[in-house]
């Protein structure tokens, strides 16, 4: 194996001025030919010309300066071209390959997706269209000609000439090649216009395939919605004359930022009332932000190596997060973040998989395109905003877009301008980057009463278990907001941020009244695993009256999870979530949205974890029956109330995706999934014949398969669906997620029978396979039924497209948590994919990082 690593990196010794390409299109033989105009770092210092090549590439001709270079060396996929036949001044090497779109299955580089040409470059697909400097310091304005028959010819940047079969784009912002794109098909689009805050014009489009151009308006309203906020919040602006945005229906990820062409998955683009559901809507309009916030973030100010990815993608998650707070509701968008957060997150941390968020070492960079780099990257930036204040974040992020705009940047010049900024030294927060592991943080309270008042100690303690490569852990800075409710219900301390920086560490707080109740970790002010000493009664005062929200929301999910370990366990469980959820849900002053969230059950996945974490070994069969125990106790105990809800929270009208109906929405099917325990499923059955949406007509799906009678409803769907390949993915899905867990790999092996389980379409695979991870029960059946079938997938994807077989191999990494029976057979599942004949240097990477 063939590691790269962080300490080894060292400047590329040639400067690109700039890069002309010419695209002859053709599906099985396209044209690429080049002109890299390079000049040498350091005229002094002779050194050889290295460019990256992948397979596929067939070299047709090569010259410098117009004179033929005829034999030039060849190391492994690359192209060298020796220091003594340089000259020490600028000059031009071109250069032409021809390379077969139709034949990449991988989709990465050029590929044809339904007729029409699209490309993928991050993180290294460039050097598949042609040898080249495939690494993000390295760039350079582009000059693009396209060459085709095809109505349509994009590249990134402004147009600047077409003509019959000719289209020419230039790209003045100096760019790595892993943003370059290239679209051509026969696609309609949507157009707006907008003025940005300094005047400059700017087109906007959304192209898509014929027929369905009436599902682009909400990806639109949500661009200039992006717009507008960084303008307003961050201060920055478009910088072209055109933005465009293309959907196409096979994407190996959600979206792409390239340079004033982002490219997206078509589901994250395309969407109805009809066809997407709320979290759809709410999804597109957060990608859409996310791929525009990159043109800042990413884009002018790019990455100096792939090891620095959470430089943008942290930083970006973290801009997206806000937006979308902004635009919606900030208490339930953190909940929701926090939940995405330790459902993929937590658990990364927590097994073999675990990296820093800022790696040292890969193999496969695509391998490490994961939720610690993304959302702990988030977290991280969340966490540095909560320590230097709102006021001084803004101006270092200032001075980051003014100190380093046109440059590959990283953590440390990041983290500098916070210092420059501050004055603060942020050599301990820096281990939030390097050092892997959700640190563990425990809380002990100490009250002295007294004639001038009482006084409260918290007494904490970190300490962070050890991940691969990294024993021992020294302390980290955490911040820890916390506030004090009297017994009366009143807040007596408002929101205070603790700073913590060593391993055990005291907080006094003097002259209280009498003893309060502790809020803490308020907002998830840290990504840590806080422990503390807590009865389920005060668990129910906090749930009642804590002022923030998410501590709110916790001291409910604490409660529920403290009553499902105790029937996991089978110990009997005190009654007081069932009773303090009741009181919640009949709550009216709070936020609908808010409730619902309350009224969900943690997931099996997450007591899973909560058991592993505290040295438990988790039995899926036991969890899943206590969880539908506890969901009926909820639906009888409370039958009436959730009953009136499901009636009251109906949103009468014409859909909109907006959040206060869609809060509405949740409410409701949160109620009628509850319902569906008692009543059989009736409920749902009314709902699935007369919703006029897809969040209910899905939600009551869900419930009817649940119950055992989702047939019907399934051929509805799928007869009046079945040319939408974006809502077959969810018939595929569904039935997967929601099968008892005994028969879902059954069910999965029946699916992919089926002659529309296109397996080739990254959705398509990811709806059955990954519905199938998503049921804890069954992905972890005890006859190793869904480690087996998953595995025999992936090898098969493996041949054709290695990023998504890497990327679903991640339904393994938890194997280590379960009993022996089980991680015999998973390991099992592991070592026949390691002893595969041509596994991909991606699935061979994670696979033997989750032997090891
Ligand atoms: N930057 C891309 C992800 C590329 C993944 C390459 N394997 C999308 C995003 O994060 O915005
Ligand atoms: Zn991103």
């Amino acid at each position: 194996p063939i590691a790269q690593y962080l300490a080894d990196y060292r400047p590329y010794p040639f400067l690109l001025d700039l890069t002309e390409l010419r695209f002859d299109l053709a599906p099985r033989g396209t044209r690429v030919q080049s002109a890299l105009h390079l000049r040498p770092r350091d005229p002094a210092a002779a050194e050889d010309l290295v460019l990256d090549g992948g397979a596929g590439l067939r070299l047709i001709g090569l010259a410098l300066d117009g004179t033929a270079i005829p034999a030039p060396r060849r190391e492994g996929e690359r192209l060298v071209i020796a220091a003594a036949d340089l000259p020490a001044r600028p000059f031009v090497l071109s250069c032409e390959v021809e390379i077969d779109p139709d034949a990449n299955t991988a989709f990465e580089g050029l590929y044809l997706s339904g007729g029409m040409f699209c490309t993928q470059c991050e993180a290294e697909g460039f050097r598949h269209i042609t040898f080249y400097p495939d690494r993000p310091d390295v760039m350079a304005p582009f000059r693009v000609t396209i060459r085709s028959d095809l109505p349509v010819l994009l590249s990134n940047g402004n147009p600047v000439r077409r003509e019959a079969g000719l289209a020419e784009w230039h790209d003045p912002w100096p760019k790595p090649a892993y943003l370059f794109a290239l679209v051509a098909g026969d696609l309609v689009v949507i157009s707006d216009r907008y003025t940005t805050a300094s005047g400059r014009a700017v087109d906007l489009n959304v192209w898509v395939r014929p027929g369905d151009q009436d599902r682009a308006g909400y990806a639109m309203e949500s661009l200039v919605r992006a717009m507008r906020w960084d303008e307003e919040v961050y201060g920055r602006e478009y910088d072209l004359d055109v933005f465009n945005i293309v959907a196409v229906d096979d994407f190996n990820m959600g979206a792409m930022e390239n340079k004033g062409l982002n490219i997206f998955n078509s589901k994250l683009v395309l969407a109805s009332p009809e066809t997407a559901t709320d979290a759809d809507y709410e999804r597109i309009e957060a990608v859409i932000a996310h791929e525009y916030f990159h043109n800042w973030t990413g884009n002018r100010i790019t990455c100096r190596d792939w090891f620095q990815l959470c430089l943008k993608e942290g930083l970006t998650v973290f801009r997206d997060q806000q937006f979308t707070s902004d635009l919606r509701s900030a208490p339930v968008k953190r909940i929701e973040d926090v939940r995405a957060l330790r459902a993929r997150q937590f658990r990364e941390d927590q097994g073999p998989l675990a990296h820093p968020v800022r790696p040292d070492r890969y193999e496969e960079i695509n391998n490490f395109y994961t939720a610690t780099v993304y959302e702990k990257g988030a977290e991280v930036i969340g966490m540095l905003r909560r320590l230097v204040g709102d006021a001084a974040y803004a101006r270092a992020l200032d001075l980051y877009f003014d100190r380093h705009d046109g440059e590959a940047a990283t953590i440390e010049d990041w983290l500098r301008v916070f210092e420059d900024t501050t004055g603060r030294d942020l050599a301990q927060f820096k281990r939030w980057y390097t050092d892997a592991g959700t640190p563990h943080l425990e809380m002990t309270e100490i009250w002295e009463a007294g004639s001038d008042g009482g006084r409260l100690t918290l007494d904490f303690r970190q300490h962070t278990p050890p991940t691969p490569g990294q024993d021992d852990k020294p302390p980290r800075v955490i911040p820890i907001a916390v506030g004090l409710i009297g017994p009366n219900g009143d807040e007596v301390a408002g929101t205070r941020t603790l700073e913590m920086t060593e391993a055990r560490q005291s907080f006094t707080f003097e002259g209280l009244g009498a003893r309060p109740v502790v809020s803490a970790l308020r907002g998830f002010s840290a990504p840590v695993i806080l422990s503390r000493q807590i009865d389920d009664a005060t668990r129910a005062f906090l749930l009642a009256h804590d002022t923030d929200p998410f501590a709110r929301w916790e001291a409910g999910r604490d409660l529920a999870i403290s009553a499902l370990l105790a029937a996991a366990q089978g110990r009997a469980a005190a009654g007081d979530h069932v009773e303090a959820i009741g009181r919640l849900a009949a709550d009216e002053a709070a936020d609908p949205a808010f409730r619902a969230l309350c009224l969900t059950l943690p997931g099996e996945e997450e007591i899973a974890a909560r058991l592993a974490a505290g040295g438990a070994v988790p039995d899926p069969d036991a969890i899943h029956a206590a969880r539908e125990d506890l969901a009926r106790q909820v639906a009888e105990a409370h039958a009436a109330l959730l009953s009136d809800l499901y009636d009251a929270m109906a949103v009468p009208g014409a859909y909109s995706p907006d959040a206060g109906p869609a809060g509405r929405r949740a409410l409701r099917i949160a109620a009628l999934g509850l319902l569906t325990r008692i009543d059989g499923g009736d409920r749902a059955e009314v709902l699935f014949g007369t919703a006029g949406n897809m969040t209910e007509r899905m939600a009551a799906l869900s419930c009817l398969i649940r119950r055992g009678r989702g047939q019907a409803a399934l051929a509805a769907l799928r007869d009046r669906f079945a040319d939408n390949r974006l809502v077959m993915d969810k018939w595929f899905s569904v039935q997967v997620t929601a099968a008892p867990p005994d028969r879902a790999a059954a069910i999965a092996r029946d699916l992919a029978e089926r002659p529309d389980f296109d397996w080739k379409n990254p959705n398509r695979f990811r709806a059955l396979l990954g519905g199938l991870a998503a049921n804890h029960a069954g992905f972890h059946a005890a006859d190793g039924a869904g480690y087996d079938f998953t595995a025999d997938w992936l090898m098969r994807m493996d041949a054709a497209n290695p990023q998504i077989a890497a990327r679903m191999s991640t339904a393994f990494e938890t194997w280590p948590r379960y009993d022996a029976a089980r991680r015999g057979l998973a390991q099992a599942a592991l070592r026949r994919m390691a002893a595969m004949e041509g596994i991909s240097r991606n699935l061979r990477e994670m696979v033997s990082r989750m032997i090891a």
